[in-house]
């Protein structure tokens, strides 16, 4: 790793209070310093203090900004390296100006994500917390920021490395009884092998269970609204993201094709499919939305049947409901506000009373109710709990699959009484790509790959 200084605007282009330009490396507090003037000197300065002063074209002395410089020398800062942090006036030119100074004093422009990879290189965090850099920039909702956070915290790294240290036991028991065959029971070593994989592997199990809500906090529930016409999907895809979004008429059949939007239902993200109201009909171009609202159906990982509750039920949402009873999917009995003449029954016959929600998007009524139902069907009221780590990066699973199946292959030889030098390959192996989760044994192409996933100045 080229230990030169970097630079780049860490805080997105555009107008605003302020912009941030960071600069790390061996050289950047005297390169920094060059340009700035204030009342202290910049390389007599303590460490993590903020100094105020300008900006100047070094040869002309012209003022160029009013800034604030922070300065965090190494090793206690974000990369473990000499960072200088200069705080400008909000406003690309003005950021802009300030950057291409700093670059003229030989200071490199940054790569994106090289912040974060110095930090990873210089051994601050692991290559799973560098990974949930990335996720807590992207974060959509609350809860997926507190997943992504407690990764930065290294809670997902501690979990891998306490199974890795079971594993390093378990090699050590074999190792022994490779070299001293005579000192060993060979029954014995075969039941603790049996042992120490089957703990390692349930840990695994239990990890890999998370990854579904992993992957659901960072990419949002596929959730389809579906009914017949003029029911109120598209008054409850407007409800749901606080803004006009879909047309909504008393005239059935006005949504004609699928619309998307993404919202934030209690912290939860939903990929919200608004369709068109399901029926037969002549008319061609409803009979294609009809077709696009039964691919969403299919499709989605969530389906909201929605149902008007003033009206007496449907043949198609009798068909609508028995097909749904088997999928994750949530009845919502709206217009609560009118006469109620649908038979609720029919309903409860289908689904259970947690899977069924009263509403009058009219008056705004019962919306509570439904971010509870859809939290208990994806959550159980779980998530809250702060020990649980959630996997959810498709590199971190596959390495988990893998490790997995290494295990399997190391039971199924021990139960054979394959020679047990052939076994502790399969141990080591399964060790290995735990250790490739956190970044131990990853090759430089990897990091490099992970890392140009980021944002400039991060
Ligand atoms: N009284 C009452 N009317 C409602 C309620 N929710 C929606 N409506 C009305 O029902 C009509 C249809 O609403 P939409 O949201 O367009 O229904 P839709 O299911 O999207 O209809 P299509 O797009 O035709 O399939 C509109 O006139 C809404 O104002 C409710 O809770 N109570
Ligand atoms: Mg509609």
């Amino acid at each position: 790793m080229l230990k030169d200084t970097i630079a780049a605007i860490s805080t997105p282009l555009g107008e605003g209070g302020i912009s941030v330009i960071r600069v790390s490396g061996d050289d950047a507090v005297p390169l920094v310093e060059r340009v700035f003037r204030s009342k202290t000197k910049l390389s007599a300065a303590q460490t993590h203090t903020v100094h105020y002063g300008y900006i100047v074209e070094p040869a002309t002395s012209e003022r160029l900004e009013e800034v604030l410089v922070t300065i965090m020398k190494a090793p206690r800062s974000f990369t473990m390296e000499d960072v200088v942090e200069v705080s400008c006036h909000g406003g690309i030119v003005s950021v802009k100006k300030v950057l291409d100074l700093l670059l003229q004093q030989g200071i490199r422009l940054a790569e994106p994500g090289e912040f974060t990879k110095r930090a990873f290189l210089n051994g601050r965090i692991d290559l799973t917390q560098a990974e949930a850099v990335i996720d807590l920039i992207r974060a959509k909702s609350d809860r997926a920021f507190k997943v992504a956070l407690k990764q930065v915290e290294g809670k997902l790294s501690s979990q891998i490395k306490l199974l890795r240290h079971q594993l390093v036991e378990l090699m050590a028991h074999v190792e022994v009884n490779i070299d001293y065959p005579e000192h060993d029971v060979e029954e014995m070593t075969n039941a603790f092998i049996r042992n120490k994989c089957d703990t390692v592997m349930a840990e695994i199990e239990r990890l890999l269970h998370t990854a579904q809500q992993g992957k659901i906090l960072r990419e949002g529930i596929e959730t389809a609204i579906v009914g017949r016409p003029n029911v109120g999907k598209s008054s409850l895809l407007n409800e749901l993201a606080q803004e006009n979004r879909a047309i909504v008429t008393d005239i059935p059949g006005t949504t004609r094709d699928v619309i998307e939007e993404f919202v934030n239902v209690g912290g939860i993200p939903l990929k919200l499919l608004d369709t068109a109201g399901i029926r037969e009909t002549t008319d061609i171009v409803e009979q294609i939305g009809v077709e696009r609202s039964k691919t969403a159906l299919a499709e989605a990982d969530l389906i909201l049947l929605v149902l008007n509750s003033s009206e007496e039920l449907q043949l198609d949402e009798l068909a609508l409901m028995q097909q749904l009873a088997k999928r994750q999917a949530i009845v919502i009995l709206n217009k609560i506000d009118l006469e109620r003449r649908i038979d609720v029954e029919t309903v409860y016959h289908y689904f259970a009373p947690e899977r069924v929600v009263e509403l009058s998007l009219l008056e705004g009524k019962g919306i509570a109710d439904l971010e509870k139902a859809i939290s208990g069907i994806f959550f159980e009221g779980k998530l809250e709990a702060s020990d649980i780590t959630y996997v959810s990066n498709v590199r971190h699973i596959a390495l988990l699959k893998q490790a997995k199946q290494s295990l399997v292959d190391a039971l199924e030889a021990n139960e054979q009484y394959i020679p047990i030098d052939m076994i502790q390959i399969d141990i080591r192996a399964a060790w290995e790509q735990l250790g490739e989760i956190i970044g131990d044994s990853v090759g430089e192409s990897l990091i490099d790959q992970i890392f140009t996933q980021f944002c400039l100045g991060k």
